[in-house]
C-alpha cells in the first residue's frame, strides 16, 4: 500500500502518531461522526486512546457494580422483614447483572473478562470510592438506595447517550433498574421516618450524616482537577461534567431530604437566588484521594472478599465450562 510510506504526524502530547494518510482519513471520519453525534459500534474504526479511555471507564464501572454488591449483601441475612429481604436480594442480584452487561460491553473493545478481573484483584483497576465505606446499620441500606443509587442515576443517565453504542445500550437497561433501586431505598427510609421509633429515626439521620459527603465525591474530582474530563467530553463519552452533575444531585436531593424529615450534614447548604441552585460546603478532597488510593475504611476488606469469591468460585466456572462443552458436543453430534 502506498500509504505505508506517508508519515503524516509525529508523536505529540502523549497521542500516538498517525502514520499513514489512510489512518488520518479514518481519524477524520471518526471525528466527523463524533461531531455529528453518531454512535460508534464495536467493529468501527476508533483511535487507540478512545478505546483505552472507554475500557478504563467501562471496566471501572463494571467493577463498581460487583464490589457494590458487598456493602448491601452484608444485610441480606439481617433484613427486618420478609418483604425487605426479598427486595434487597433482588437489588443485589440486579447489581451483579449490571456488572455482567458492563463487562460484556467492555469485552467488545478487545479485553477479556479475565484480564479485567485480574486488574481488579491485583489492585490496579479502580472502582467507585463509595463502596469503601461500611454499612453499620439497617438504615445504611436504605440510604445507599436513596443517595448512592440517586447519585449513580444522575451520573449514568447522560451515559445512555455515550458515543460508544454498546456502553450506551447497557446503560439504558441499567438506568431503568437503578430508578427502582433509588425508590426502594427512599421508601424504606420513609417507613422508618414516618412510623418508626425515635431510635429508628436517629438511625436514619446518622446514616445520612455518614453517606452524604462520600456521595458528593462519587462524581469525581472538581472539573478543573479532572484529567480525563476534557477528552472524555470531546469524544462524547462523558456528556455532562463532574461538577454540573454534582450540583444537579444536590439540587434534587435537598427537597427529598425535607420530605423525608432528615437534615443534610452541611451548615453551608443554602439556596442561592441568583444562581437558582443550592450552594454547598467544601468537599474534603483529601479524604476522596485517600479512599481512591486504597486507604478508605473498607478497601482491603472489599478487595479480599472479591478475591476470595473468585478463588472459591473456580469450581463453578469449571463446571459451567464443562457443561457448555458437553452441550456443544451434543449439538454437533445431533
Ligand atoms: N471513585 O478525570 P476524572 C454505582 C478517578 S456504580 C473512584 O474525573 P473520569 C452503583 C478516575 O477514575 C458507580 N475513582 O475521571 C453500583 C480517574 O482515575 P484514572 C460507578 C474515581 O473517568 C452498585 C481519576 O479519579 N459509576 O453507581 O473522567 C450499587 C480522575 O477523575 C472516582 C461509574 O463508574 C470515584 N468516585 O470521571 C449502587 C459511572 N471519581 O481512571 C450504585 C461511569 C473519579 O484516570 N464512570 N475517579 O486512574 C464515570 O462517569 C466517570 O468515570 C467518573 C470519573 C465520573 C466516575
Amino acid at each position: 500500500m502506498y500509504t505505508q510510506a506517508m508519515d503524516t504526524m509525529r508523536e505529540e502530547g502523549g497521542q500516538p502518531a498517525l502514520r499513514t494518510a489512510e489512518e488520518a482519513a479514518l481519524q477524520q471520519r471518526f471525528d466527523n461522526r463524533i461531531d455529528a453525534g453518531d454512535f460508534i459500534e464495536a467493529k468501527d474504526w476508533m483511535p487507540d486512546n478512545y478505546r483505552k479511555t472507554l475500557l478504563r471507564q467501562i471496566s471501572q464501572h463494571a467493577h463498581s457494580e460487583i464490589v457494590g454488591m458487598l456493602p448491601e449483601g452484608n444485610w441480606i441475612t439481617r433484613a427486618p422483614t420478609l418483604k425487605r429481604k426479598a427486595i434487597l436480594l433482588a437489588k443485589v442480584q440486579d447489581e451483579g447483572g449490571h456488572g455482567l452487561y458492563l463487562y460484556a460491553a467492555a469485552e467488545t473493545l478487545g479485553q477479556s473478562r479475565d484480564q479485567m478481573l485480574d486488574s481488579l484483584h491485583s489492585g490496579k483497576a479502580k472502582y467507585s470510592s463509595i463502596f469503601n465505606y461500611p454499612t453499620l446499620t439497617w438504615a445504611d441500606v436504605g440510604t445507599i438506595g436513596w443517595l448512592v443509587d440517586g447519585a449513580a442515576i444522575m451520573n449514568q443517565v447522560p451515559i445512555c447517550r455515550c458515543s460508544y453504542a454498546p456502553y450506551a445500550r447497557a446503560m439504558i437497561r441499567i438506568c431503568r433498574e437503578e430508578s427502582f433501586h433509588q425508590r426502594q431505598g427512599y421508601d424504606s427510609l420513609l417507613a422508618m421516618m414516618q412510623n418508626g421509633t425515635e431510635a429508628q429515626k436517629a438511625m436514619v439521620q446518622d446514616a445520612v450524616n455518614r453517606w452524604w459527603w462520600p456521595c458528593l465525591m462519587m462524581f469525581g474530582p472538581p472539573d478543573d482537577q479532572s484529567p480525563n474530563s476534557a477528552q472524555g467530553m470531546r469524544w462524547g463519552i462523558k456528556r455532562v461534567s463532574n461538577d454540573t452533575l454534582r450540583q444537579k444531585f444536590v439540587d434534587a436531593t435537598v427537597q427529598q431530604a425535607q420530605v423525608l424529615g432528615v437534615s443534610l450534614p452541611d451548615p453551608d447548604l443554602r439556596w442561592n437566588e441568583a444562581t437558582q441552585h443550592w450552594d454547598f460546603g467544601t468537599i474534603d478532597w483529601s479524604e476522596f484521594w485517600r479512599v481512591v488510593g486504597g486507604e478508605g475504611p473498607c478497601n482491603r476488606e472489599r478487595l479480599a472478599m472479591r478475591v476470595a469469591a473468585w478463588e472459591e468460585g473456580e469450581w463453578v466456572r469449571e463446571a459451567a465450562l464443562a457443561h457448555s462443552r458437553k452441550q456443544a458436543r451434543k449439538e454437533k453430534a445431533a
